[in-house]
C-alpha cells in the first residue's frame, strides 16, 4: 500500500506543478485531462484503491480523494490566474485608439414631423394615421373632387390598381376620421404622400400633416388663430402668416397660407422672389358637401382643415435649397441637423 500512497503523492506534486506552469488555458486543459480526466493519472490511482486488500482500502481511499481535491483546487487557481492575466492584457494596451460609438439620430423629416405634431398636440389635437394605398373614394370622391379632375388622371397620380392609388395627399384621413368619430373632432394626420412630381422643390414621395377641426361655431378666425400659433411656435415668435384666396374641392372658402419670408422677414429677397412671403400650406373651411358622406349635420357643426407640406416646412426652417438632399441618404448632409 505504501507504494500506492507514495505514487499518489508524487503524481499530485507533478500535477500541481503542471497546473501552475501551464502557459495558457489550452495547455491547462491538456494537463487537466492528463491528471484528472476519466483516464487521467490521479483518477487511475484512485481506481487502483479497489484492488488493495479490504483493510487497506479506507486509508488509501482517503489519500486518493484528498489528492484529487488538492489537484482540483490547484487547477481552479491556475484557471483563475490565467483568466485574470488574459483580461488584464486585453485592457492594458493603452496605445490602441479609442472606438467611437456611432450614435443614431432622427432623420430631418422625422424630426420636423415630430416638431410639427408636438405643436399641434399642445393646441389640443390628437394624432391619427391613415393608409398610404388609398381608394379613389377616399382620395377623391368623398372629398368632392369632380370626375374629370386632372389629379384623378392616371398620368398625374400613382395608381397601383383599379381605383386604387398611392394617396396624393393626407386629406383622405379627414373622411376616414369623420366616419369613425363624432364631433368635436380635433385631429392631425401625418404621413407619406405621392405624386408624379420631380424637381428641386417637389419630390414624388413627400410628407404632409393634415389637420381637421369639426366642432360647434368654428369660423375662419379659428383657422387663422391655430395656424398663426403654429407658425410662431414652429418657425419663430415673430413669424407672421397671411391667407390668400385659393380653391380646393373639399373646402369652401379655401386659402393658401403663406409665412413671412424666413430670410428677409417680409421686406423681399431672392428666396421669396421679392414678395416677402413663402407658401406653406393649403387650407379652408370644410365644405358642407363632405358632411353628407360621413353623416354629420351641417346645421350643427362647422370646421376647418389644412394640409401642410412637411418637406417644405423643413426646407424653409433649415434653409434647404433642394428637396432631393432629404432623400439622398448622404450623411454629410444629414449629420448637420
Ligand atoms: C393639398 O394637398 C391639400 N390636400 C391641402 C389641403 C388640406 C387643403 C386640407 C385644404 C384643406 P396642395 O396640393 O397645395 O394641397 O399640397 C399641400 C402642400 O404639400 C404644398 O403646399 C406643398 O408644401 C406640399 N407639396 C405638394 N406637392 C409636393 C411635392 N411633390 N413635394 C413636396 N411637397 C409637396
Amino acid at each position: 500500500m505504501s507504494s500506492l500512497l507514495e505514487e499518489i503523492a508524487a503524481v499530485l506534486k507533478e500535477a500541481q506543478i503542471a497546473f501552475r506552469e501551464a502557459l495558457d488555458l489550452k495547455a491547462l486543459e491538456n494537463a487537466r485531462v492528463f491528471y484528472l480526466g476519466s483516464k487521467g493519472r490521479l483518477t487511475g490511482l484512485s481506481r487502483g484503491v479497489g484492488s488493495l486488500p479490504v483493510e487497506e482500502r479506507p486509508k488509501a481511499g482517503q489519500a486518493a480523494n484528498a489528492a484529487q481535491a488538492v489537484a482540483k483546487k490547484a487547477l481552479d487557481e491556475a484557471i483563475a490566474k490565467l483568466e485574470t492575466a488574459k483580461t488584464r492584457s486585453l485592457g492594458l494596451d493603452v496605445t490602441l485608439p479609442g472606438r467611437r460609438r456611432q450614435v443614431g439620430r432622427d432623420h430631418l423629416i422625422s424630426r420636423t414631423m415630430s416638431e410639427i405634431c408636438g405643436v399641434f398636440e399642445k393646441l389640443g389635437f390628437t394624432v391619427v394615421e391613415g393608409p398610404e394605398v388609398e381608394t379613389d373614394y377616399y382620395n377623391f370622391e368623398a372629398l368632392n373632387f369632380p370626375a374629370d379632375h386632372p389629379s384623378r388622371d392616371m398620368q398625374e397620380s400613382l395608381f397601383v390598381g383599379d381605383k386604387l392609388l398611392l394617396r396624393t395627399h393626407t386629406s383622405p384621413v379627414q373622411i376616414r376620421s369623420m366616419e369613425k368619430l363624432k364631433p368635436p373632432v380635433w385631429i392631425i394626420a401625418p404621413g407619406k404622400t405621392y405624386r408624379r412630381d420631380d424637381d428641386i422643390t417637389h419630390s414624388p414621395m413627400f410628407h404632409q400633416v393634415e389637420g381637421l377641426v369639426v366642432d360647434k361655431n368654428v369660423t375662419m378666425a379659428d383657422l387663422k388663430g391655430v395656424l398663426s400659433a403654429f407658425a410662431t411656435a414652429f418657425f419663430s415668435p415673430k413669424t407672421a402668416i397671411r391667407l390668400r384666396p385659393s380653391f380646393f374641392p373639399f373646402t369652401e372658402p379655401s386659402a393658401e397660407v403663406d409665412i413671412a419670408c424666413v430670410l428677409c422677414g417680409g421686406s423681399g429677397c431672392r428666396l421669396c422672389k421679392g414678395s416677402g412671403w413663402l407658401e406653406l400650406l393649403g387650407s379652408g373651411m370644410v365644405d358642407p358637401a363632405l358632411y353628407k358622406f360621413v353623416g354629420y349635420d351641417p346645421q350643427e357643426v362647422s370646421g376647418f382643415a389644412f394640409g401642410l407640406g412637411v418637406d417644405r416646412a423643413a426646407m424653409l426652417k433649415y434653409g434647404l435649397a433642394n428637396i432631393r438632399h432629404l432623400y439622398e441618404g448622404d450623411l454629410r448632409f444629414l449629420e448637420q441637423f
